[in-house]
């Protein structure tokens, strides 16, 4: 992708945005000003790798079951002091809690709600691999009682923000207000996330799939009908050849497909059959979704578009296909078909 924008700051683009557009209310600009700089400080944190002792496990697990590294609770705990005091959030949630984390009394309490992975791909650290934090921002219901997770369950076409910020070879921030996406990268020498692209467009045709092929003996009968045709290639039903890539971080493999287009796919599968995937909805699946839509992709969970799915359970899960819009539609017919 070439840089066609002048680079502006993240501040300016969010008050010209604002003078522009409207979407961007005051709070919702605070907040997200906020994230933006736990994010550099992530960022510095990552950087530092085995000469920071940030590396390795935390001894401990999440909600999730998962071990957690020691990036893991170093990123969740930035999010959260670097959010609770503002006077711009009701309310926080994240793949590191069990429970919402409600701003204590001490401070003013606003309207939004934040949801985050702070650090998505965790797995990835200790290789010195791109991870990322992703984020999503929902206003509170306007009822008068006191925030509590029902407010978080919300579907995602509520959204009023989302994004994500890819610890790669440069840090980026990409984000939406739903009215396009817009990336910035970390200047690191100023400091500041610097406008480097505007009006991100996924193109709808894709060659280049992202799925971990290992899991393929537990997939569904129409998941494996997109693959084998897609590994058929020219001779077989696509009539072309299809690249892969899997990076096994959500982000990472996201931002190549902002970049680049193409279709990642995280599906259900028969080893926990109860389990509707293994990626989380409200912080993983809806944000990526709500920043693929507003590129011009697609996002279903195999039968519908993921950011209208109703949540039940703050931490459930879902299956995940998003990307060229094209694609998605083509693998999401094939779950159709079958019922
Ligand atoms: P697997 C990272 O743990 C994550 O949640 C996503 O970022 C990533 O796409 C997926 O899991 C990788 O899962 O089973 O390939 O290791």
């Amino acid at each position: 992708m070439k840089n066609t924008v002048k680079p502006i700051s993240l501040t300016q683009y969010l008050v010209e945005h604002q003078r522009r557009n409207g979407s961007i209310p005051g709070d919702l600009r605070l907040l997200i000003e906020v994230v933006a700089r736990a994010c550099k400080r992530i960022s510095i944190a990552v950087n530092k790798g085995a000469l920071g002792d940030v590396l390795g496990s935390a001894e401990t697990e999440n909600v999730q079951g998962e071990v957690q590294k020691k990036l893991d609770v170093i990123a969740n705990e930035v999010l959260i002091e670097a959010n609770e005091w503002g006077g711009h959030l009701a309310a926080m949630a994240s793949e590191e809690m069990d429970d919402i984390h409600i701003v204590p009394h001490r401070y003013p309490q606003g309207e939004y709600l934040l949801l985050f992975d702070p650090l998505d791909g965790s797995s990835n650290i200790d290789v010195n691999v791109s991870i990322g934090t992703i984020f999503s921002v929902l206003k509170k219901l306007d009822n008068g009682v006191k925030v509590s997770e029902a407010d978080f369950l919300q579907p995602g076409r509520q959204q009023a923000a989302a994004g994500y910020c890819v610890y790669g070879p440069q840090t980026t921030l990409v984000l939406t207000f739903g009215d396009g996406v817009a990336m910035f990268t970390l200047d690191r020498e100023q400091g500041s996330f610097m406008l480097t692209h505007d009006n991100v467009r996924i193109a709808p045709d894709t060659a280049e799939f992202a799925i971990n092929m290992s899991n393929k003996r537990h997939w569904s009968a129409p998941m494996n009908r997109y693959i084998d045709e897609c590994l058929a290639g020219k001779e077989g039903p696509r009539g072309k050849d299809f690249n892969m890539r899997w990076i096994a971080s959500m982000v990472a493999d996201v931002h190549r497909i902002m970049s680049r287009g193409g279709i990642f796919m995280y599906p259900w599968d028969k080893r926990e059959p109860e389990k509707a995937g293994k990626l989380r909805l409200m912080y993983e699946a809806n944000p990526m979704a709500f920043l693929i839509e507003q590129a011009g992709g697609a996002a279903t969970n195999g039968k519908q578009r993921i950011l209208d799915l109703q949540p039940t359970k703050l931490h459930e899960r879902v299956s995940v296909m998003l990307g060229s819009k094209n694609e998605v539609d083509t693998v999401t017919a094939y779950h159709r078909e079958a019922g």
